[in-house]
């Protein structure tokens, strides 16, 4: 069995991690409160392993070390389950403040030997690792500073595995810390060089999601999070679920990364309705494709007609014919070929899993690599720059023990990966590079597939 060992880190990291939890032990039939197994099929045990281990008492435990440089957030976990093993939990004394260099230097690095003790344990428990997935934020200052600590030293003790990140991108709709913007600049320079697979998740759209299309209050931040753990659970479901396309962290790594450096993926889900638009909705593959090409569909604010498709997977679920999913998502390819380079003649990829997720008669989840990211890279540098020119906030870092070319040096990177997105997406005779140029297909739909623009919008049942 090739295991994943989880790593969820500070507070988004675990609440998004609890969710992701809450939703996969439901499918594989275990009950969240008491590990125990209830489920109705071999298939939810086939796999069960890669995610989860077995006690010598039939019950099982997630695989996973939640860690927070303070103690409440994970001591909520610990008395809300039984699927988190008690010596797995590892808490510091003192919140990293939203700093970047407490997470990195101070109180992150207090704690760094006990994740890795406990990282060890795990994975001396396992058959096979293929490897980790780290899920944490980049505007708090544990979700970046220690991740970046941890992240560099699981890739010296585990050169051959994978590192797969869940990265919550901040959004200033989402939270007023004035310092978010360095704490996720800091945070490149791990993900670009340690990260094998990283997956965004901008709470710019998810905001947008729940508020423009569902209406929904939002007191905190359990919605966003439910669309994110539907989503992880969507991606994971070929690691989780016997299939052909992407059924290991590898195989994702190999189909959707054409070069190491470029390795941000976007992601999205269908359906994501109310209630009552599920009433008007056809309810076919058709409309799941549309959806998922859709940028009211992504969970990164970016917009996918403003760059070309390097790579793009459709994950799908539930019964349909694999013939007309693979009809209809090459006929997306072939209507919106300027919208995907065309040095990748095989570049989108379908996998149908026949299980549903929980409530749902089908779904889709999309990964895209995209070089339409750029928006959203830019952003991020755009936030910390002018900042960055009156040297504010700076004194917060430099008196934790950080120099002020760290902050240029980031600066630098991100801008290169920007660049080295642009390039990307020239074309292989050496003209129209399209990426971040806003001339692909040309369509003034918001979806790529033209038919979507009066399609369902993307939502979740807040009902
Ligand atoms: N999607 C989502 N975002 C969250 C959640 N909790 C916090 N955030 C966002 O994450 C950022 C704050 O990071 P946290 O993860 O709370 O911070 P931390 O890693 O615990 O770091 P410190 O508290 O500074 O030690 C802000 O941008 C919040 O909007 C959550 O449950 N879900
Ligand atoms: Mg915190």
């Amino acid at each position: 069995m090739r295991e994943i060992v989880t790593l969820q880190i500070g507070g988004a990291g675990n609440a998004i991690g609890d969710a992701f939890w809450h939703v996969i032990s439901h499918e594989h039939g275990v009950d969240y409160a008491s590990g125990r197994f209830g489920g109705t099929s071999q298939l939810q045990l086939e796999r069960i392993n890669v995610f989860f281990n077995a006690t010598a008492s039939k019950r099982f435990y997630a695989r996973t070390i939640l860690i927070d440089t303070e103690a409440s957030t994970v001591q909520r976990l610990s008395s809300s389950s039984q699927l988190y093993r008690p010596e797995n939990f590892v808490a510091g004394t003192e919140s990293a403040g939203n700093n970047f260099a407490r997470g990195y230097h101070t109180d992150g690095a207090a704690i760094l030997d006990q994740v890795l003790d406990n990282t060890r344990r795990e994975v001396e428990s396992v058959d096979s690792l293929q490897g980790f997935q780290l899920l944490h934020s980049i505007g708090g200052g544990t979700g970046s500073g220690l991740t970046s600590l941890i992240m560099e030293a699981l890739v010296q003790e585990y050169p051959d595995n994978l590192l797969s990140n869940y990265v919550t991108i901040p959004s200033p709709n989402m939270s007023q810390v004035v310092v978010e913007p360095y704490n996720a600049l800091l945070s490149i320079p791990a993900l670009v060089n340690n990260s094998h697979l990283t997956f965004c998740l901008d709470n710019e759209a998810l905001f947008q999601i729940c508020n423009r299309n569902l209406k929904i209050q939002m007191s905190g931040h359990e919605h966003i999070n439910h669309i994110v753990a539907l989503t992880m659970s969507g991606i994971t479901t070929c690691l989780r679920f016997p299939g052909q396309l992407n059924a290991g962290l590898r195989k994702i790594y190999v189909n959707m990364v054409p070069f190491p450096r470029l390795h941000f993926l976007i992601p999205g889900f269908a359906p994501l309705v109310t209630c009552k638009q599920q009433q008007f909705s056809k309810g076919t593959v058709a409309e799941l494709v549309q959806q998922i090409f859709s940028s009211n569909n992504l969970l990164c604010a970016i917009d996918l007609r403003k760059g070309k498709l390097l790579t793009a997977a459709g994950i799908f679920r539930g019964r349909m014919s694999p013939r007309e999913v693979d009809q209809l998502m090459t006929g997306v390819r072939n209507k919106n070929i300027n919208n995907f380079v065309d040095w990748i003649p095989n570049n989108i990829k379908t996998a149908i899993c026949d299980i549903p997720p929980r409530g749902l008669k089908m779904s889709a989840t999309f990964i895209g690599n995209t070089t339409a990211i750029q928006t959203l890279l830019q952003r991020l540098l755009d936030g910390s720059t002018a900042m960055m020119r009156r040297k504010a906030h700076l004194h917060w870092y430099t008196g934790e023990g950080m120099e002020e070319c760290e902050f240029t040096d980031a600066q630098e990177e991100l801008h290169n990966i920007i660049e080295d997105y642009r390039g990307s997406g020239d074309s292989c005779e050496g003209g129209g590079g399209g990426g971040g140029s806003g001339g692909g297909g040309g369509n003034d739909n918001d979806s790529m597939d033209e038919a979507a623009a009066n399609g369902p919008q993307c939502t979740y049942c807040a009902e």
